[in-house]
């Protein structure tokens, strides 16, 4: 069984970070290490929320996790709890990758044009020095224009769209992609460049007339899970795609549904038959 370790929050209640990126990774077959960066009472679109920071507990992770030999197919990361972590991503790579394992980011860290709080634009530039170093960057467009420096334009077109990925490709990692790319009113999904290549891949679906929480990191978990899994990049983008419409979907099917985050549990079933 491939392994994989996932380094982010746990935000205890909101369906985001690692209460999803556990569970689905699990579910698609992949024997799923954690470091959590941070224990939130809830995420941080809630009106309050307590924060724990955990930076100062993961030395002492990887420190044992050396001594024992894990080593691991991949290092995914998300939501990082301070500057110091964005060093110890690196650290973890170093010392718990198996030889060709993948250095995955997702910079989360702002969405619709803002950072989310507690985060600064020195911080921002600092992922964007991670994301450079890294095998595959996923962030949204928000997270993209902090880290290269470009106008935020969520209606700026193809053109826009693909010099934003060249402008990431410029942070150095050779396959970066956008999360949210609508080519048109009735279409959502993502796009990568391949800098060697010098090529663009996309995959879209219907686009729903509503936004949840917590979707970049089902995106970015089922991502990173079908990459490990064996899927081309093409293919697990094709995934992750569709299963965060089928989550979408799921969600508004229930009139009580929740606004903080999408019922993702129903569709497992549906993710794991792709695999
Ligand atoms: O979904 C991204 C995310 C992860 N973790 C925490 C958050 C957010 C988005 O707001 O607040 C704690």
């Amino acid at each position: 069984m491939k392994k994989i370790v996932t380094i982010q929050d746990i935000s205890c209640v909101g369906k985001c970070s690692l209460t999803v990126a556990l569970p689905l990774l699990s579910a698609m077959g992949l024997e799923t290490a954690i470091i959590p960066t941070a224990v939130l009472s809830n995420h941080t679109a809630f009106s309050g929320f307590t924060f724990h920071d955990l930076t100062d507990t993961i030395p002492g992770i990887l420190d044992q996790w050396k001594k024992e030999g894990f080593a691991f197919d991949a290092v995914y990361s998300g939501y990082l709890g301070s500057l110091r972590q964005i060093e110890l991503v690196e650290r973890a790579w170093d010392s718990c990758l198996a030889p060709g394992g993948l250095k995955i980011v997702d910079p989360a860290m702002a969405d619709n044009g803002s950072l989310y709080k507690g985060f600064t634009e020195d911080f921002a530039r600092a992922m964007g020095g991670l994301c450079g170093k890294a095998d595959l960057i996923m962030p949204n467009l928000t997270e993209a224009c902090f880290m290269t420096g470009r106008p935020y334009r969520p209606d700026g077109g193809d053109s826009y769209v693909r010099d934003t990925l060249r402008a990431l490709s410029g942070l150095g990692c050779r396959f970066s992609m956008l999360t949210g790319v609508s080519p048109d009113e009735n279409s959502l999904g993502a796009m990568i460049y391949d800098r060697d290549r010098d090529i663009f891949l996309s995959a879209y679906n219907e686009k729903l007339p509503v936004r949840f929480h917590g979707t970049g990191d089902i995106f970015a978990s089922v991502m990173t899970g079908g990459l490990v899994r064996g899927k081309s990049l093409e293919e697990a983008m094709s995934i992750a795609v569709d299963f965060v419409h089928d989550c979408i979907l799921e969600t508004i099917s229930h009139k009580d549904h929740n606004w903080y985050g999408v019922d993702f549990e129903a569709v497992i079933p549906a993710l794991t038959a792709r695999l």
